[in-house]
């Protein structure tokens, strides 16, 4: 168990696939921690100053304030080195991190906001409506390299490295986001990249998250904080949440 003078303080709600990264990591290695669960563009000024690129998640601890999935969990992993989330030698490593940075961004581009955007955030967060077409368009003609390139990485059966790590775990939390989306992954033509997704959900640390967020992604904004507790997940006292989302400067105009 890892020890903190007070819980670490997560900003970002699970639906983030970057923050239930982060918040699986936690779970691993027994970092106690604390999460305010806004959702994008929905932080306040305070949040700017906390992450100028107004991104979630952000990191909070004794000793750092820090955002970037990655840059998060390469500092758990440092700091709380047990139980290890990265292969030892530095080839493994690399490669290790290459999945992970794979994962955050072209995934992060098809399944986030190229897909779930437009499924998810433009009707609820900038009441605009679904483009299925520009979804379609995604699912047929940009998903399939990317499922391409998994299915080649994919582990008949196990882990990517043998035990658990960060790249299974990056990879994984795309999916549930596609599946929020109702677009779902041809089983038959990519089976080992299912079959090595469910097995990674399937990690208590990974679920125990994803159950929160599964209930979390059919409430209602304004109910997120309440339902979130009832649901067990440890929150903040208050929040940087603001009354209405904004545009940060990284948000993709156009996805
Ligand atoms: N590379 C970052 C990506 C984080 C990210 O894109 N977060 C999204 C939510 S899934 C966000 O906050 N978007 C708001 C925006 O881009 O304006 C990480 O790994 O943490």
């Amino acid at each position: 168990m890892a020890t903190l003078p007070t819980p670490a303080t997560i900003i970002g709600g699970p639906i983030s696939p970057y923050v239930r990264k982060v918040l699986a990591v936690c779970e691993m290695k027994g970092v106690p921690y604390q999460v305010d669960p806004i959702v994008p563009f929905f932080g306040d000024d305070r949040f700017s100053e906390l992450n100028p690129l107004r991104r979630i998640p952000v990191y909070i601890d004794d000793q750092v304030s820090v955002s970037d999935s990655t840059v998060i969990c390469e500092y758990l992993e440092e700091r709380f080195p047990t139980p290890a989330l990265l292969p030892q030698g530095a080839a493994e490593r690399a490669r290790a991190r290459w999945i992970e940075e794979f994962a955050d961004t072209r995934m992060g581009d098809v399944f986030i906001w190229r897909i779930f955007y437009e499924a998810v955030i433009n009707p609820f967060i900038w009441q605009r409506p679904r483009d299925k077409e520009r979804i379609a368009r995604a699912v047929a003609d940009e998903l399939p390299e990317i499922m391409a390139h998994l299915e080649r990485l994919s582990p008949a059966s196990g882990f990517l490295f043998g035990g658990i790590s960060i790249a299974d775990i990056s990879v994984a939390v795309f999916f549930r986001n596609l599946a929020w989306a109702r677009v779902e992954i041809d089983r038959d033509r990519w089976p080992h990249t299912h079959g090595w997704v469910e097995r990674t959900a399937g990690i208590p640390a990974l679920a125990k998250i994803t159950r929160i967020a599964d209930t979390l992604a059919q409430t209602p904004l304004p109910q997120h904080r309440r339902v979130a507790a009832e649901l067990g997940l440890p929150l903040t006292d208050s929040t940087v949440a603001a009354a209405a989302p904004r545009r940060g400067p990284m948000t993709v105009s156009n996805p």
